[in-house]
């Protein structure tokens, strides 16, 4: 097939910015958005634009948002939980606007396939007040982004494109355009009424940003990404919007009555053409992959007298997880073929750490030195060294969010936890362990953190880490903890004994210690050749 290129979902979305006349791409790694910058990254030399891996998804956006400032298109880059670390310069770009069209490419993760939550990113841009498209296939990923691009610069908004697990992580074949755009110019000039957010000028933005909203309406209604298809005879009406597009149609193939299909892949919600198949149907499906955003809004408090609204709210789908055919099909009371193939009743199996990790040898020294103290608690956080949670080890009772571990422990340790042993990884900690640990040092808190160091950011995918050895170490001590209570570890098992004794002896100091084992990750060693 020539001209045809199979991509993945992500990779779609990274070559459709790449065309559309992208300058840069800004994020931090987190499954499963990370190939669309990988993509990005892999063409960057070719293509002329810049890709830079960001400290966390705060600092991505605005460094994304200083590109922009600067009149060039770009993307960042997250996973949908990273939208939370972002949230602050992301609602306040939907006041200042941008300059070179701003996409934020962020992947929600249903059915937490490797998340904490599930969390549906469309609310974000609803409560931005700004527009989103969920492309629905690989070719839609592509070719919206040049749409994106072109609104986010008339419209003066920042846009944000929702991926799903599904969709970043399935390949399938698109047509690029022949037609590459080039990159803009640089901007020159001052706006400071628009991009200095103190009060007299944001009041004016925020009005600007309201009166904006019939016309995004206006756009989502026309776009050519929604369609609204009325049959003739029809009583049911169904709405699927982004990828759920694709199991409402394969199952419309096989419903024997005619059915009215609306399409919404981009928002704000297209409200004229719900008014529309509302007005012709009796009853309503809503298939949507996420929370149940337009079905909620259509029915409001009250519902739309005469009409029957359904979907996962109402149990005809399910009220949480990854949407599929069989949900669909069962929804519309079709029955769900059986594949004949019965799978054994095999027992779960947690995820383990790889054999011969770094982190395994940390823990067994951990366990070790914790003998003594029965009331220990572990605060960990995110990262493979998470999966020490689990037997043998049993190295962590807490794990909420990137950073939090350091931030818990100051709190628990507060409370009379002792010893409070916060475990984080290099990354997580340059992520957002440091800002807490400024405030623990300051303080002395009686904590003692072990910040693992394996030279990468293994979890997702071995990408390079921010700080890794004496430059970690150096961190740790400009921070503010005493270099005598930095200590480090070599975690192999014929350091073992020793290891025990370092940790023993930085738990009982009343004071903030760090320890810090210092092993590369053998799956890192093992893809860089060594
Ligand atoms: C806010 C947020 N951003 C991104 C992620 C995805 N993520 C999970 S673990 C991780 C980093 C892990 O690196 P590190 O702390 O160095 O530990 P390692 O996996 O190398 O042991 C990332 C980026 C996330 N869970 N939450
Ligand atoms: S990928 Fe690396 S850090 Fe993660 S479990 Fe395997 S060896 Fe350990």
């Amino acid at each position: 097939m020539a001209g045809h290129l199979t991509l993945l979902g992500n990779e779609a979305l990274g070559l459709g910015s790449l065309h559309a006349g992208l300058s840069g791409v800004f994020g931090y790694p987190g499954t499963p958005s990370t190939e669309v910058f990988e993509f990005v990254q892999s063409q960057a030399e070719k293509m002329g634009v810049r890709a830079i891996w960001s400290a966390n998804e705060k600092v991505g956006y605005e460094e994304a948002l200083g590109m922009s400032y600067a009149g060039k298109r770009v993307i960042v880059t997250m996973k949908h939980v990273g939208l939370n670390v972002a949230a602050d310069p992301f609602m306040n770009s939907s006041m200042t606007g941008v300059g070179g069209g701003f996409a934020l490419c962020v992947a929600d993760d249903p059915s937490m396939h490797s998340s904490q939550n599930e969390q549906d990113s469309r609310y974000f841009a609803e409560f931005a007040r700004i527009p989103c498209f969920e492309p629905s296939n690989q070719q839609e990923a592509y070719d919206m982004m040049r749409d994106v691009f072109e609104l986010s610069e008339t419209m003066d908004v920042p846009v944000m494109v929702r991926m799903v697990t599904r969709l970043s992580h399935s390949r399938a074949d698109i047509i690029p355009s022949e037609d590459i755009l080039p990159q803009k110019p640089l901007a020159t000039g001052h706006d400071i009424k628009k991009w200095v957010l103190l009060p007299p000028h944001a009041r004016i933005r925020n009005m600007q940003l309201i009166e904006k909203q019939p016309e995004l309406i206006r756009r989502s209604e026309q776009s050519r990404f929604n369609a609204l298809t009325i049959q003739p005879g029809a009583t049911l009406g169904v709405i699927a919007t982004g990828i759920a597009v694709n199991y409402a149609l394969e199952v419309l193939a096989d419903y024997p009555d005619p059915v009215h299909f609306l399409k919404i892949t981009q928002y704000p919600i297209p409200e004229g053409l719900i008014r529309k198949i509302t007005d012709v149907s009796n009853t309503i499906l809503v298939i949507e992959e996420g929370y149940p955003l337009v079905e909620s809004r259509m029915n409001g408090l009250f519902g739309v007298s005469g009409k029957t609204i359904i979907g996962r709210l109402t149990g005809h789908l399910p009220r949480t997880g990854e949407m599929n055919v069989d949900h669909v099909r069962r929804s519309m009371g079709l029955s769900v073929p059986q594949t004949g193939v019965s799978i054994p009743d095999v027992p779960g199996r947690p995820p383990a750490l790889c054999k011969g990790c770094p982190h395994a040898d940390t823990f067994r020294a951990l366990v070790d030195a914790v003998a003594a103290y029965p009331d220990n608690r572990m605060f960990s956080d995110i990262g493979c060294y998470t999966l020490g949670v689990y037997p043998p080890y049993q190295c962590g009772d807490v794990c909420v969010d990137m950073g939090a571990s350091v931030s818990m422990a100051i709190g628990a340790a507060a409370a009379g936890v002792y010893p409070a042993i916060s475990l984080i990884g290099d990354s997580t900690f340059i992520h957002s362990g440091m800002t807490p640990l400024i405030g623990a040092a300051k303080q002395n808190a009686d904590i003692t953190v072990i910040i693992l160091d394996n030279s990468l950011v293994a979890m997702t995918g071995a990408q390079e880490t921010m700080a890794t050895g004496d430059r970690l170490v150096n961190i740790v001590a400009s921070l503010g903890v005493d270099r005598e209570h930095i200590a480090l570890l070599n975690p192999l098992p014929k350091h073992h004994n020793e290891n025990v004794e370092i940790i023993t002896s930085e738990l009982a100091y009343h004071g903030t210690s760090v320890i810090i084992p210092q092993r590369a990750c053998i799956q890192g060693l093992k893809t860089k050749g060594n």
